[in-house]
């Protein structure tokens, strides 16, 4: 697996996906109950498993947490995330539905709620959020690098629209 260098110590990659439901003003998130992020309301998704292609592990997990199956996903972004003193770095693939099958159901780690574009919980969600959201509403690609001291703080990061990813 690609490693990436930096300042002297290598930082080994995790994939994991992040999947942002659309519809016409509003979008569905899911307060995450347990594991990495809980108590934040965040997309759906996690790690992608040994042997399944990063839109796979995408829709499984979706299918997981929030209870939709979705036809299609639109590839939207890529965002790697550094925490300071830990050596995993986080490779997010995030995508996007504009259609899907079935009813948001909560399950045991996410409870889903459409959020209107104005009044998306900023404030109870990962800081980065705020930054590439918008570009993610308006089907813009982008790809981005976010370091964070704890979870709360960013000390400096890169955002980028990109044509193609
Ligand atoms: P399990 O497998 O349940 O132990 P868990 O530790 O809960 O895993 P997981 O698999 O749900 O973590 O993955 C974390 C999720 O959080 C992924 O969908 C990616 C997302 N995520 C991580 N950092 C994020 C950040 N800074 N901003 C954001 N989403 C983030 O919007």
């Amino acid at each position: 697996m690609a490693q990436i260098e930096q300042t002297g110590k290598m930082l080994s990659p995790k994939l994991l996906t992040l999947v942002m439901v659309v519809r016409p003003g509003r979008v569905l998130l899911g307060m995450k109950k347990r594991g990495f992020g809980a108590g934040k309301w965040n997309g759906f998704g996690g790690k992608v498993q040994p042997g399944e292609s990063i839109e796979d592990g995408a829709r499984r997990e979706l299918e997981e947490e929030s209870g939709l199956t979705v036809d299609s996903l639109r590839k939207i972004g890529n965002i790697k995330f550094e925490f300071v003193g830990e050596t995993e770095l986080l490779d997010v693939h995030v995508f996007r539905a504009d259609d899907y099958n079935g009813e948001p159901t909560e399950s045991e780690e996410m409870r889903p709620q459409w959020f209107e574009w104005d009044k998306i919980p900023f404030s109870q969600m990962w800081p980065d959020d705020i930054m590439w959201f918008p570009l993610m509403l308006q089907k813009k690609k982008f790809v981005g690098y976010f370091k964070f001291q704890g979870h709360d703080v960013i000390l400096s990061h890169a955002l980028q629209e990109v044509e193609e990813l």
